[in-house]
């Protein structure tokens, strides 16, 4: 039978890319049901439709343990906190939990999973599967096809994160500040919430909390997700994350120091032949990915490859993708695509 998917967080910035992404695959759902805060319930949101379920509009309803009840897969996009309260309510009524946040992700019993780099995590799943962080995501879809010409020994990342990783109000902030600061609005009268300081005309080398080792935590999570999604505990990643002023879309420059020797040509061809990742690389053309012209794509978009000769066995290449479609929704709903029969 069709599947009962419910979208939780639907009307925040992934869970209506969930909706989009529902439609463009032409989810084969039997039901979908938009679920969120109490301070939505009633709103409708506009739905394309996707499997059995028509175009119309869906009638957002509030979140509670029994909104699960004959729900298949349920898409979670609501932060950690109600990932982790509604968690048992899922399970119990036989859904799988495909799980946006980082609750669960370094759980032993859930499955991290990137359908291009570990599909076959999803077999043992205890009803939780986890959707890693956006800019995990979109790196580990490069550093695939590579780790299968040689192993990888170190990978040195340096993001360039848009708003969108913090929600729809944090684009919204980036949108009505920079507006602000062209009108001439006193720095101090400037609506800063979204983000630790402005983020209009700025860069901010800050992204999730502090740890002990004074790392973010969107350091560390580059960090220890990609050993677990590329099933490799030696994998040795060091990761720098700026938030800078773009909508949507993560840039990211990558060094990676491979055991043997990959060329140039050899990691051109595998990544022109890797699933869910498109090479734009022609400097003659002036072509590489940029935020600016990839947002609402999906996949990966990787560029300016070239020699590391900084290290025995280098190469450094530019990644990037829309946070909210490969680094989210879509991501969750390709993992969905794996448990159908
Ligand atoms: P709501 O819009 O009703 O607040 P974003 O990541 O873009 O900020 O979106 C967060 C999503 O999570 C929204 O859909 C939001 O719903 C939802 N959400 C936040 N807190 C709760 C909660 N306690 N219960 C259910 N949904 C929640
Ligand atoms: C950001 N990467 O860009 C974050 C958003 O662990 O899922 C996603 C955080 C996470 O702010």
């Amino acid at each position: 039978a069709n599947p009962v998917v419910a979208v939780a967080g639907a009307t925040g910035a992934v869970g209506r890319e969930f909706l989009n992404v529902l439609h463009d695959l032409d989810f084969p759902a039997a039901e979908v049901r938009a679920l969120a805060s109490t301070r939505s319930a009633g709103k409708e949101l506009p739905f394309e439709g996707c499997g059995l379920v028509p175009a119309g509009n869906l009638v957002v309803q509030e979140m509670t343990p029994e909104s699960f009840e004959g729900v298949d897969i349920a898409l979670f996009s609501a932060g950690s906190g109600v990932s982790q309260q509604m968690r048992e309510a899922v399970v119990a009524a036989g859904a799988v939990m495909i799980d946006n946040s980082s609750a669960f992700r370094m759980d032993e019993d859930v499955p991290l999973v990137v359908p291009e780099v570990n599909p076959q995590d999803v077999a043992w799943h205890n009803g939780v599967i986890a959707n890693p962080n956006c800019s995990t995501i979109q790196m580990v879809v490069a550093l695939k096809p590579l780790y299968d010409i040689s192993p990888i020994k170190r990978v040195v990342v340096s993001t360039y994160q848009a708003a969108s990783g913090a929600g729809a109000p944090a684009m919204a902030e980036l949108y009505d500040q920079t507006r602000e600061y062209l009108e001439g609005t006193p720095e101090d009268q400037l609506t800063v919430s979204a983000f630790q300081h402005r983020i209009a005309f700025n860069c901010i080398p800050h992204i999730d909390k502090f740890m002990d080792d004074g790392s973010t935590k969107e350091e560390w999570k580059m960090v220890v997700e990609t050993k677990k999604i590329m099933g490799d505990p030696n994998i040795q990643v060091a990761a720098t994350c700026v938030r800078v002023p773009v909508l949507r879309c993560h840039g990211e420059s990558i060094n990676v120091e491979f055991a043997d020797e990959v060329t140039v040509e050899q990691a051109k061809a595998a990544f022109e032949a890797a699933p869910g990742l498109t090479l734009m690389d022609d400097a003659a053309a002036n072509c590489y990915p940029m935020p600016g012209i990839l947002a609402g794509t999906d996949g990966a978009y990787v560029g300016r490859l070239r020699k590391d000769p900084s290290v025995p066995h280098g190469l450094a290449f530019w990644d990037v993708a829309d946070q909210i479609r490969k680094g989210a929704a879509l991501n969750a709903v390709q993992i969905a695509q794996l448990l159908l029969p």
